[in-house]
């Protein structure tokens, strides 16, 4: 096994699902397939957040896997279920691709209800990307609540990136322009905005999400920005009634899932490639700036199931 570049990534993904994972792993401990066998599969994807029509479809597939390929132990099925999982991941567009840097400036989005994660996301993503080389600017756009730009502010300094902020209640749109501007002056690479926590059912903040996306399209001449759902991975299928109302008011190019380290479950990430269609683009794993991790398909499913991984996937 070569787990090379991703070995951190599983490791963790490993400890933090780990309850639930061994309970989907000891399912296929070596015995006969009977349909106990896949009441319980059933239930433990159920049990992790997957969904009921995507536990049912898991399910369902892996059983017709095992007629056609004539299995009958469990344990020869473990490896065809991750790759099942795996594939169902990866077929989604933009799976776990990093955030693309290149443009003159690029732009970034986050975007998602309170307390989700953005400010937090927008500081790891600064730190990553200043890692990396890459002159970024963050955008203060959450102009409401006080101390939203102090927070910024702070993960600025510690991420050593100038943050570009206006006064408490001004225009986002207005900070987001500022920051486009200011980064073209300065060459930097790419402009990281974090913008308010919002509940997806108020119209007018909805409406002004919209404004921001098209302020940066006019400045980009219509090169759309990535615009990322933060989204907490306790709130479990409840958040994916957010996605729908901010997939309304912005084109979403993503998901952040944060938080994961709190939710012991891996099965949201399958319910987001399946019912969202959204790619999972990185994972929150805790509060400081290194927790942020790319979202890579195979490993994931490496730590989930606790399965050999093959670092062929770079
Ligand atoms: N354990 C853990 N905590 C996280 C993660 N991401 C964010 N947090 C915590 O979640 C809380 C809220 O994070 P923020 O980044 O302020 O959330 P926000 O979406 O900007 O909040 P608002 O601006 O109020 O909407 C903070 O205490 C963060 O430290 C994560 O991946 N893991
Ligand atoms: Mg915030």
């Amino acid at each position: 096994m070569n787990v090379g570049l991703w070995d951190g990534f599983i490791t963790k993904v490993k400890n933090v699902t780990n309850k639930w994972s061994q309970g989907v792993s000891n399912l296929f401990s070596d015995s006969p397939i009977t349909d106990e066998f896949w009441e319980g599969l059933e239930e433990r994807l159920l049990l992790g957040d997957v969904g009921v029509d995507v536990a049912e479809s898991l399910t369902s597939e892996l059983r017709q896997l095992a007629i056609d390929r004539r299995i009958a132990h469990t344990g020869e099925l473990k490896g065809a279920f991750a790759d099942m999982l795996t594939n169902r991941l990866e077929r989604i567009p933009g799976m776990g691709e990093p955030i693309d840097a290149s443009g003159n400036p690029s732009v970034v989005l986050l975007v998602g209800v309170n307390g989700s994660g953005k400010t937090t996301t927008a500081g790891k993503l600064a730190s990553i990307l200043k890692s990396q080389g890459k002159s970024v600017i963050l955008a203060a756009a959450d102009t409401y609540r006080a101390a939203a730009i102090e927070q910024l502010k702070a993960w600025g300094e510690r991420a050593g990136v100038r943050v570009i902020a206006q006064e408490h209640g001004s225009d986002s749109a207005a900070v987001v322009y500022d920051s486009i501007q200011a980064a073209r002056a300065s060459g930097a690479d790419i402009v990281l905005a974090d913008t308010a926590g919002r509940l997806h059912t108020k119209s007018n903040l909805m409406e002004e999400l919209a404004k921001v996306h098209r302020i940066v399209l006019r400045e980009m001449g219509g090169a759309a920005p990535d615009a990322l759902l933060v989204l907490d991975s306790v709130m479990g299928q409840n958040g994916f009634v957010q996605a729908e109302a901010f997939g309304k008011a912005v084109p979403l190019t993503g998901v952040v899932l944060t938080k994961f380290d709190n939710s012991a479950k891996g099965g949201i990430a399958m319910a987001i490639a399946e019912k969202l269609r959204l790619p999972i683009r990185y994972v929150g794993l805790g509060e400081g700036a290194d927790d942020l991790e790319r979202f890579v398909p195979r490993a994931f499913i490496a730590g989930l199931l606790d399965v050999d991984y093959d670092d062929d996937d770079r």
